[in-house]
């Protein structure tokens, strides 16, 4: 399938793109950007509700400082409307350029079109759209969400020999998503499930949303080991809510990593404490260090410049073994 336009730039690259991009910035005009050159960015974020979201956060605010950008930063406490909101009330300010991770894919157009006849360019990070006219955004910058959970379901393909845990021939997976609506519970489910179809033993025998937040992993998990008799494995959309999971199951005096096996995605800091310590079996990375990148393709859009439609975050998955080694320099 031909990508448009599709870089894939790790950390490393977004600092060389940055070290050019600060050649470029002070032997240009500064673009639109206020008298001073200075450009005034509105970020209107999802919310806290989980340890990717505060890392998030924070490498969006680090970066602003870093790169010279002066950031307005709402927290829409994970409600589309007051997303809407922020987005406005930047439009009324006149910021030189908006960037927001939408909560759920749809809905966006009458906001993104006020955007457009203000001649304010929207980035998009980390959550895609669903929007009539791609024009409406600049950019979108963040995870590949299919492939993370198509590497959830491969990594459980190779490893079905030891995951029918119940010893009943098939493999009966239980799976957390994420937020109803939201491209990463769309996509995920969309990678995990077409991935397992190699398998036919492998079966999604319940499938509900704890929101991508640890009660709401705690809660669904409770309500799977009441309802499902026997299961084997779990899929979590993100680690919050395997986090949350985790609870549960001991709670149910079972062993979690051993009596069933779970799989999360995002590699937080206590995600990989639980995959080093044997109660995970297996985590996707989903990186939230997206700030450094963001503030380059600011700096570019605010001049007018074209920039891919699509920035993919490179990322890796992690067992037992490399979460391990990872933890100790883990900057999340
Ligand atoms: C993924 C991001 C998701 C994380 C969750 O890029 O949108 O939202 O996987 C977070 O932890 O809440
Ligand atoms: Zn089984």
């Amino acid at each position: 399938m031909k990508r448009f336009g599709l870089k894939r730039i790790g950390a490393a690259g977004g600092a060389v793109l940055m070290a050019t991009l600060a050649l470029t910035a002070c032997s240009s005009s500064g673009g639109k950007a206020g008298g001073n050159g200075k450009i005034t960015m509105g970020f209107a974020q999802v919310g806290a509700e989980s340890g990717w979201r505060t890392a998030n956060t924070k490498s969006i605010q680090q970066s602003a400082k870093d790169a010279g950008i002066t950031l307005k930063f709402s927290d829409a406490q994970g409600k589309q409307e007051n997303q809407i909101k922020a987005i406005r009330s930047y439009i009324q300010q006149k910021v030189d350029v908006i960037a927001f991770s939408p909560v759920v894919e749809t809905g966006w157009d009458a906001v993104l079109q006020e955007a457009k006849r203000a001649k304010i360019p929207v980035i998009l990070t980390d959550r895609a759209v669903k929007v009539s006219d791609p024009s409406l955004y600049e950019t979108f910058l963040g995870s590949d969400f299919v492939k993370e959970g198509r590497l959830v379901g491969e990594w459980l393909v190779q490893n079905a020999s030891t995951a029918d845990v119940n010893g009943d021939g098939n493999i009966n997976v239980v799976q957390i998503e994420g937020t109803t609506g939201s491209a990463p519970a769309i996509d995920r489910k969309t990678g995990f499930e077409n991935a397992i179809k190699a398998d036919p033993k492998i079966k999604v025998i319940a499938s509900q949303t704890g929101d991508f937040t640890r009660d709401g992993g705690k809660q669904v998990m409770e309500t799977f080991l009441k309802t499902q008799k026997k299961i084997d494995v779990l899929f979590a959309h993100n680690d919050d809510e395997g986090l949350g999971a985790l609870e549960a199951i001991k709670a149910a005096g079972l062993t979690p990593g051993k009596d069933i096996k779970i799989m999360t995605i995002d590699a937080v800091h206590d995600g990989l404490t639980a995959l080093s310590k044997g109660e995970f079996n297996f985590v996707a990375e989903c990186s939230p260090l997206l700030g450094p990148q963001l503030m380059d393709l600011a700096k570019q859009v605010v001049k007018g410049k074209k920039v891919p439609k699509r920035v993919v975050t490179v990322e890796t998955t992690f067992t037992q073994e490399s979460a391990t080694k990872a933890l100790p320099t883990r900057k999340y």
